[in-house]
């Protein structure tokens, strides 16, 4: 039988640090990486048999849990019909209905193959669509490996981004403008010096790439009022929240506190894909007109709205619908969150946790960071220890202390159970 590190050693061999995705290889933890075998419900298995509790559910897309037999026999289906066609099939029309059907902001959806896809997407609409270059986004945020978008905060305030990728020609990113998580002082700058000049504003309303942060409501609120104001673009990533914190998104959060909100454009992914490679981007009728074949905006992919893809996201998109799906899946997260804080309570541990829906996080930290200076305040190697200890107890946590956690809907109270109790002994290993 192989085990995890003699995989691990012949995959380095052919696979740049063994992985298709870096975060995959326990860098930012340490240790070997886990070569999953199988899958089903809560639970995936390694190589050497192991059993863990799945809490990354692929970085957000197995909401329903591996191999639920809804899920599967639609892809059964799908597939016997036919891999791959590259010519319009009904079930593509059927997924952005059901998408449009939950989010009101949303007229016409783009279904692409992955999130940067969609993301660099949104993007070129934006600009296409108000015929201007620049573009902002926070600290913290990921939204994908697109160029424009592998950038970091350049010195001082409101000021254009470096690359933080090499491969990335700094004049790529000198329209992007990096800004401060929920800082209304940059956001304000930011629109006094550059709003006329602003195709969009990216963000991800909930930042599951600093594990947890929430964007807050007076921010959020000020953020719409500004794009607004200039005749900037509000793109809401939602590739991570979407159809996760809630069946509509994150921005339907928002709505609820802010009358009348919604966001200009939408990116999705993850969740409407169910694990198969599918994303999308979504707006205005108005807006979307500007994308050939119709406007000048050019976008297109050799698998877009793959009928396998579709056929799983549709399934996967039925299921979260369902009535209560949310509540029961919130209020499981809910307490597992609460009892991973009442585990650190007992053993005199600074701990901090949150969650929105089926998605959570948590900090070494005594309070809530507001934004990525505060969340790399983080206690690394207290995370470090406390992952390896809880992965050493059959829990498979995000190996990155500013990844977020995903409960699906195959987790139960014996599980959350179990975890809290994993933790316990954990957080003093
Ligand atoms: P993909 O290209 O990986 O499908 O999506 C990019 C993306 C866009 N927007 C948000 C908010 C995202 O979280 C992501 C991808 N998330 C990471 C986890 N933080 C995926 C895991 C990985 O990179 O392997």
């Amino acid at each position: 039988m192989s085990t995890n590190a003699s995989l691990f050693e012949r995959a380095q061999r052919v696979i740049p640090g063994g992985v298709n995705s870096p975060v995959r290889a326990f860098r930012a933890v340490g240790g070997t990486p886990r070569f999953i075998t199988r899958a089903e419900g809560a639970y995936m298995w390694d190589a050497e048999g192991t059993r863990y509790i799945d809490y990354i559910g692929s970085w957000g897309p197995m909401i329903l849990g591996h191999g639920h037999p809804a899920v599967l026999e639609a892809v059964r289906q799908a597939a016997g019909e036919g891999l791959s066609f590259g010519a319009p099939t009904e079930r593509e029309i059927e997924l952005a209905e059901a998408i449009i059907a939950l989010v009101p902001s949303v007229e016409q959806v783009r279904l692409v193959s992955s999130g940067t896809e969609a993301g660099m997407s949104a993007i070129r609409l934006a600009r296409g669509a108000t015929g201007r270059s620049r573009i902002a986004k926070f600290e913290g945020c990921y939204h994908g490996h697109a160029d424009a978008l592998l950038v970091k905060a350049g010195s001082g305030l409101a000021t254009f981004g470096h690359p933080t990728s090499a491969g990335v020609p700094p004049e790529v990113v000198q329209h992007t403008l990096v800004l401060e998580y929920n800082s209304l002082e940059q956001l304000e700058a930011a629109f006094r010096q550059h709003g006329s000049e602003l195709a969009c504003v990216m963000i991800e309303p909930i930042a599951g790439n600093m594990n947890f942060v929430r964007a807050s409501v007076p921010f959020m609120q000020r953020l719409r009022e500004l794009c607004t104001q200039h005749g900037a673009l509000l793109v809401f990533d939602e590739v991570m929240t979407g159809f996760r914190v809630a069946l509509g998104g994150a921005q339907s959060l928002y709505a609820r506190a802010i009358p009348g909100f919604r966001p200009d454009i939408s990116v999705f992914g993850k969740v409407i894909g169910g694990g198969m490679p599918l994303a999308a981007f979504g707006t205005t009728r108005d807006i979307m007109k500007q994308l050939a074949p119709l406007g000048p905006v050019y976008q297109a992919g050799t698998l877009s709205g793959n009928p396998v893809a579709t056929a799983c996201g549709l399934a996967t998109l039925r299921e979260i619908a369902r009535p209560g799906f949310f509540d029961n899946l919130s209020a499981r997260t809910r307490r597992l969150v609460d009892g991973l804080a009442g585990a650190a309570r007992e053993t005199g541990v600074t701990f901090v946790g949150d969650c929105e829906g089926g998605m959570f996080g948590f900090f070494f930290l005594p309070q809530l960071p507001q934004h990525y200076t505060a969340v790399m305040a983080s206690d690394k190697e207290r995370f470090n220890r406390f992952f390896h200890a809880m992965l050493d107890r059959g829990v498979y946590l995000a190996p990155a202390l500013y990844e977020a956690g995903f409960v699906s809907a195959a987790h139960t109270d014996v599980d959350v159970s179990a975890t809290v109790q994993a933790a316990r002994e954990a957080f003093t290993a």
